[in-house]
C-alpha cells in the first residue's frame, strides 16, 4: 500500500541512504524529508531524488512546523540526531535538544494524529561489552549506555516506549550497530580513514585499536526498517545487525590493503574518554519475525565499494574535509 513518509533527518547519512532505497522500491510511497541541515546534513546528499520529494528545511524541536508535517502524513520514520560521540564529549547541548527535545516533539505531534512513528535508535543505548564475552546485545539487554550521545537517546528510546504505554502510541524502535556506506559524514571512523589515505595522510587510531564495532551496510539496515514498517508489532524493539564484528585495528588494516598502503600505514592517537569497548548485536528475533537477511555478507566486499564511493565522490567530502580534521586537532585526535 502507497504511504505518505514523513523522514526527520532525511539529509544526513543513513535517513538521505532510506530516501534513495525507498523510491528504489517504487512502492508508490510519497516522501517528506524534514532536516535542519545542521554541519551533518546536507541536501547534496538528496540530489539525485530532489525532484521526487519534497524537502522542508527545518527543526525537530520547532512544535508548530512538526505538528503540521506529522498532519500531512501516515507514517514518521524518526532519524533526525545528533550522532557523534565524540562531539557529545565536547559539547552536549545540541544532543539534549536535539535527541531528547526533538523526539519528545515528534511524540507529542504523533499523539495528537494517531499516526505510525518508527524511531531509529542505536546499540550503543546498552553499553559496551568485554572482549571475551558470549553474550550480545538484545532487546532484554538493560539500557547502560556511556556517553552524551549515547544517553541522549536512550532517553529518547524511553521516551518512545513511555508515549507507548501511557498512550497508546503505534510505534516501533529499532536499535542498529555501526553503519558503513556512501554519504557518511567525513568524521566518522571509515570515512574520515579513507580521505585521509586519499589525502597521502596516516590514518588515526584510537588508542591500542582493540575496540569493536559490529558493521553494518546502510542498505542492510534501512531494509529492516522496512521490514519493520510493513510488519513490525506496534510496541516492540528490534535489534538490527549483520553479525559484522570486527576490531578498530583489523577494519583499518582491511582499508590500507584495499587502498594499496602497508599495513602498519598509521598512527595511533590518544584514546576518546570512556571509550566502549565491543558492541555486538543478536538479530535473530528480527531475522525470524520478519524473514530480514543482511545483503552484505563481505565486509571487505562492501568496504571496497565504499572505497569506490569515496573516491568518485571527493566533490562531496572535500568541503567538509578541513574544518574536521581542525575540530580533530584541538583534541589532539
Ligand atoms: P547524521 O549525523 O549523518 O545525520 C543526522 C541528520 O539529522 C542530519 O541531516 C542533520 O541535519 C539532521 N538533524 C540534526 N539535528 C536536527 C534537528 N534538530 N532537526 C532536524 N534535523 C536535524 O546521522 P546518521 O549517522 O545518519 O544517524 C541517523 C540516525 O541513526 C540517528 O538517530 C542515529 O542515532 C542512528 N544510528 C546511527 C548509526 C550509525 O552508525 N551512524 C547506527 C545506529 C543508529
Ligand atoms: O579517527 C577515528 N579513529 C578511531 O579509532 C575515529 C573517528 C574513530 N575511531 C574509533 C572509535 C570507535 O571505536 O572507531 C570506532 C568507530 O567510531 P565512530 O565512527 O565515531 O563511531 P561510534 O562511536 O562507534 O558510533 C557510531 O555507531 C553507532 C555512530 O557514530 C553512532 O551514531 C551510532 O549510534
Amino acid at each position: 500500500m502507497a504511504i505518505r513518509l514523513l523522514v526527520t533527518g532525511g539529509a544526513g547519512f543513513i535517513g538521505s541512504n532510506f530516501v534513495h532505497h525507498t523510491l528504489a522500491m517504487d512502492a508508490g510511497h510519497t516522501v517528506t524529508v524534514l532536516d535542519a541541515l545542521t554541519y551533518a546534513g546536507s541536501v547534496s546528499n538528496l540530489a539525485p531524488v530532489a525532484d521526487r520529494i519534497t524537502f522542508v528545511h527545518g527543526n525537530i524541536t520547532d512544535a508548530a512546523l512538526v505538528d503540521q508535517l506529522v498532519g500531512e502524513h501516515d507514517v514518521v520514520v524518526h532519524f533526525a540526531a545528533e550522532s557523534h560521540n565524540d562531539n557529545s564529549l565536547s559539547n552536549p547541548r545540541p544532543f539534549v535538544d536535539t535527541n531528547i527535545i526533538g523526539t519528545y516533539t515528534i511524540l507529542e505531534a504523533v499523539r495528537r494524529h494517531g499516526n505510525r512513528l518508527h524511531h531509529i535508535s542505536t546499540d550503543e543505548v546498552f553499553g559496551d561489552l568485554e572482549l571475551d564475552d558470549p553474550a550480545k546485545f538484545t532487546s532484554r539487554t538493560p539500557y547502560n549506555p556511556s556517553s552524551p550521545y549515547s544517553s541522549t537517546k536512550a532517553g529518547s528510546d524511553l521516551l518512545v516506549r513511555a508515549w507507548v504505554r501511557s498512550f497508546g502510541l503505534q510505534a516501533t524502535i529499532s536499535n542498529c550497530s555501526n553503519n558503513y556506506g556512501p554519504y557518511q559524514h567525513v568524521e566518522k571512523f571509515l570515512p574520515r580513514q579513507i580521505t585521509n589515505i586519499i589525502d597521502g595522510v596516516m590514518p588515526k587510531l584510537y588508542g591500542s585499536g582493540q575496540n569493536v564495532r559490529d558493521w553494518i551496510h546502510v542498505d542492510d539496515h534501512n531494509a529492516a526498517v522496512h521490514n519493520i514498517i510493513d510488519k513490525g508489532r506496534t510496541g516492540e524493539t528490534y535489534l538490527i545487525g549483520a553479525d559484522g564484528e570486527t576490531d578498530n585495528k583489523s577494519a583499518l588494516e582491511m582499508l590500507l590493503q584495499l587502498m594499496g598502503k602497508p599495513a602498519d600505514w598509521y598512527e595511533h592517537v590518544s584514546d576518546r574518554p570512556g571509550h566502549d569497548l565491543r558492541y555486538a548485536i543478536d538479530s535473530s528475533d528480527l531475522r525470524a519475525e520478519l524473514g530480514w537477511t543482511p545483503q552484505y555478507t563481505s565486509f571487505e566486499h562492501g568496504l571496497a565499494q565504499t572505497v569506490e564511493w569515496y573516491r568518485a565522490n571527493e566533490a562531496w567530502w572535500r568541503p567538509q574535509k578541513d574544518a574536521t580534521e581542525a575540530r580533530y586537532k584541538t583534541l589532539g585526535r
